[in-house]
């Protein structure tokens, strides 16, 4: 077709409208692609081997699962530089290993922590960062650039807030992006701390996990509008909306919004739509049975992170069927799902952790009252 033709032709095509309709993820590269795959089943086996070692009474402690939220995590955490910041919570136990993971996942200087303390840390042991206080995400780390998380929920937003009012003056160019379920954002603290970013033009990403239940609360009754991405009109910042099965599209959404604010145009939020695998915690699992009708656990559960996430490189030539085969954890409860259903490499560096942390001592009884009062010596 010519021009003349009113169609517009490949050669036609100014060079700068090519480039902006690429999405960040036709940047990546077959090799990117692999690794975020090798990562979401890195974070999903994360979770069955909790459990299964909770069940073989090997670990005490409330476990907080992301089964079913992986590609959340992963898509969100990519694309990121290792001096930007994070603020996880209670169900982003695998964001504390997964920041900062490309290449080699051994690297002693990666900014990000380590397997081996975020498994001392779910063991509670001397070597992890929280020294037994607490068996799960109450901890963080100024080098590893990671806001220390806390249980008040959405309350990291004003934290992650100042902190990068903070990057900013001193010339810096960090992100930080804060992890929140949806529950969380009928919180004062998330509207208020929202709209002080929103305001100062700070770079703030707000990743909301809709998983559609916030305890035993659905989505519904915590939130009047259809989508949580709404309720940026309020702060005149993007909303987004994900597809969080989709560890491809998580990732197109979040590095727009990472650009968006690392240019300093200010926050978004980027509401990952998602489904809620199992019970609040461990402890609520029955319960959770009872409250939510079984075709929604079902319809919730359908589209698997990892199968969807193999399905696009099968599309896009990445794997081919026979390699597709080889490993199929997708679908599978923490109960049905073996070692022969993750790569081996995912479960090897999963064992150097938990054996680190059954290794590592518990703390001395002493320890207790430590750092809790002022010491007068
Ligand atoms: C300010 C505050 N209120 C209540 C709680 C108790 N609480 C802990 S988690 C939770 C539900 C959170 O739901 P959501 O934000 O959707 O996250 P999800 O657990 O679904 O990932 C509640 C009510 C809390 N930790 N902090
Ligand atoms: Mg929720």
């Amino acid at each position: 077709m010519s021009r003349e033709s009113g169609t517009a032709t490949a050669e036609a095509t100014p060079i700068h409208a090519q480039v902006s309709n690429l999405r960040p993820r036709d940047l990546l590269s077959k090799e990117d692609c692999l690794e975020m795959f090798r990562q979401v089943y890195l974070a999903r086996y994360f979770d069955v081997r909790l459990i299964k070692e909770k069940k073989r009474g090997r670990l005490k402690g409330t476990l907080y699962s992301s089964h079913n939220q992986e590609a959340i995590l992963v898509g969100a955490l990519f694309g990121l530089k290792p001096t930007d910041w994070i603020s996880p919570i209670h169900r982003d136990m695998p964001a504390f290993f997964l920041k900062d993971l490309r290449g080699d996942w051994n690297r002693p200087d990666r900014i990000g922590m380590s397997i081996e303390e975020v498994c001392a840390q779910v063991w509670g042991r001397v070597d992890s960062p929280g020294r037994a206080r607490d068996n799960w995400s109450h901890i963080g780390s100024r080098s590893k650039k990671i806001i220390h998380s806390t249980s008040m929920l959405a309350g990291t937003i004003p934290v992650a807030a100042g902190l990068m009012y903070a990057d900013r003056l001193n010339g810096g160019d960090a992100v930080c992006i804060t992890f929140n379920g949806e529950g969380s954002t009928a919180q004062g603290i998330f509207h208020e701390a929202i709209n002080y970013a929103a305001v100062h033009k700070l770079p703030v990403v707000t990743v909301v996990e809709n998983n559609q239940w916030a305890y035993g609360t659905p989505f519904e009754l915590g939130c009047a509008t259809p989508d949580v991405a709404d309720r940026a009109k309020g702060f005149g910042i993007p909303g987004l909306i994900a597809d969080g099965q989709d560890v491809f599209d998580v990732y197109d959404k979040v590095m727009m919004a990472v650009e968006h604010a690392r240019s300093g145009k200010g926050p978004s939020i980027v509401e990952c739509k998602t489904f809620r695998a199992y019970g609040h915690g461990d402890h609520d699992d029955d319960r959770a049975n009872k409250y939510r009708p079984q075709e929604e656990i079902i319809a919730g559960r359908a589209r698997d992170p990892i199968g969807v996430c193999r399905q696009t490189l099968l599309d896009l030539g990445y794997i081919s069927a026979a390699e597709a085969t080889t490993y199929h954890a997708e679908g599978k409860n923490a109960s049905e799902a073996t070692n022969e259903d993750f790569p081996p490499e995912v479960v090897d560096y999963l064992n150097a952790g938990i054996e680190f942390a059954l290794q590592s001592p518990l703390p001395a009884a002493e320890e207790g009252a430590m750092w809790v009062f002022k010491e007068n010596n």
